[in-house]
């Protein structure tokens, strides 16, 4: 009955050839400011997915290995409490730890659809695949496209059971302050009021040592993945980074409780980026911002949700304190 699992899966592919546009915009806009910047999404092609991969290896890199921690212990009580049918996740990646949480949910026995939203097509389809094997009864309903500009395409519930929008690994920090409030809004746009949650992953401020030690890891793995954008940019619009002439830079504002990721040019450079017939000069040690990274307190993280119409329902921690899974719900 090899038919009937296929008919549980399927894949609306929302992204296609010209959406390299994004990049060639974003660079023209960001490499033409007198602080440069880059959005960090231009990270992720597939060496750039891989380094991430081994940054959540890393032991100086405690976020991902610390909220799996926090979802292996409280999955079987998120789902008591949600009493969830549906898991509707931004960003899934190779959803690793969102398996606990989907194991959880067919355990108490609610669950009934997935619903992925990843840029990678690839990673959609294969998990998709694995989980309705791994989950007998499970619909999946997969988006290939980017959770910034696709939010709306995601589809309505499918019947009056919670639904569950998952956000996890601490990813609403790459937003600054203003785009994070009215993205959290666009959310909450998918929920129904005091019947669906947020599960929010996010990493909490603490001593500085702690927080810089996990994006300047000995291996200069960080490092690696953070000149990856140059090495996209080279590829995808014909630019000529010299790729080691980029010094990582990484440090925690403590003003605005973020960390920052920066690639400072070690000289004087005029780079060349063809497909956007743009020139750029850097000064010796001039940086571009590649990322920011936001810390939270549980005030601060509340004060977001509020702002997007959401309320703060549990905040779930480990032990150091160290991350934090939030459920919140729809203010009616
Ligand atoms: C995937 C955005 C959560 O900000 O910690 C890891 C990305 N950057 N090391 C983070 C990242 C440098 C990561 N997020």
């Amino acid at each position: 009955m090899q038919r009937v699992a296929e008919a549980s899966v399927v894949v609306e592919v929302l992204l296609g050839p010209g959406d390299e546009r994004s990049l060639a915009d974003d660079v023209l806009d960001g490499l033409t400011r007198p602080f440069k910047e880059l959005p960090p999404k231009h990270f992720y092609d597939s060496r750039g997915a891989e380094l991430f991969d081994r940054i959540c290896d890393l032991p100086e890199y405690y976020p991902t290995r610390t909220e799996r921690a926090i979802l292996q212990e409280r999955a079987a009580e998120i789902a008591e409490a949600t009493g969830a049918g549906e898991l509707v996740e931004l960003g899934s990646g190779t959803a690793a730890k969102t398996r606990i949480l989907l194991r959880a949910l067919a355990d108490a026995g609610t669950l009934r659809r997935y619903v992925p939203i990843d840029v990678t097509e690839a990673m959609v389809c294969d998990t998709a695949a694995r989980l309705v094997e791994e989950l007998p009864g499970l619909g999946v309903h997969g988006i290939v496209g980017d959770f910034e500009r696709h939010l709306g395409r995601v589809p309505p519930p499918d019947d009056s059971s919670p639904r569950i929008v998952a956000f996890l690994g601490g990813t609403i920090g790459n937003f600054p302050p203003g785009s994070r409030r009215r993205f959290l809004r666009s959310i909450a746009r998918l929920m129904r009021p005091g019947v669906d949650r947020l599960l929010l992953g996010t990493d909490l401020v603490k001593e500085p040592e702690v927080l810089e030690r996990a994006y300047n890891d000995d291996q200069g793995v960080t490092a690696d993945f953070n000149r990856n954008v140059l090495r996209v940019m080279n590829r995808e619009l014909g630019a000529d980074f010299e790729v080691d002439a980029f010094e990582h830079v990484a440090f925690f504002d403590h003003e605005r409780e973020w960390i920052e990721m920066r690639l400072r040019a070690s000289r004087r450079m005029r780079v060349r980026v063809e497909a956007v017939g743009l020139d750029v000069d850097f000064a010796p040690r001039e940086e571009l911002r590649t990322e920011i990274s936001a810390k939270f307190t549980p005030e601060r993280l509340q004060g977001d949700l509020a702002a997007a119409g959401l309320e703060l329902e549990e905040l779930l921690t480990d032990a150091d304190g160290l991350f934090a899974l939030s459920l919140s719900s729809r203010r009616s």
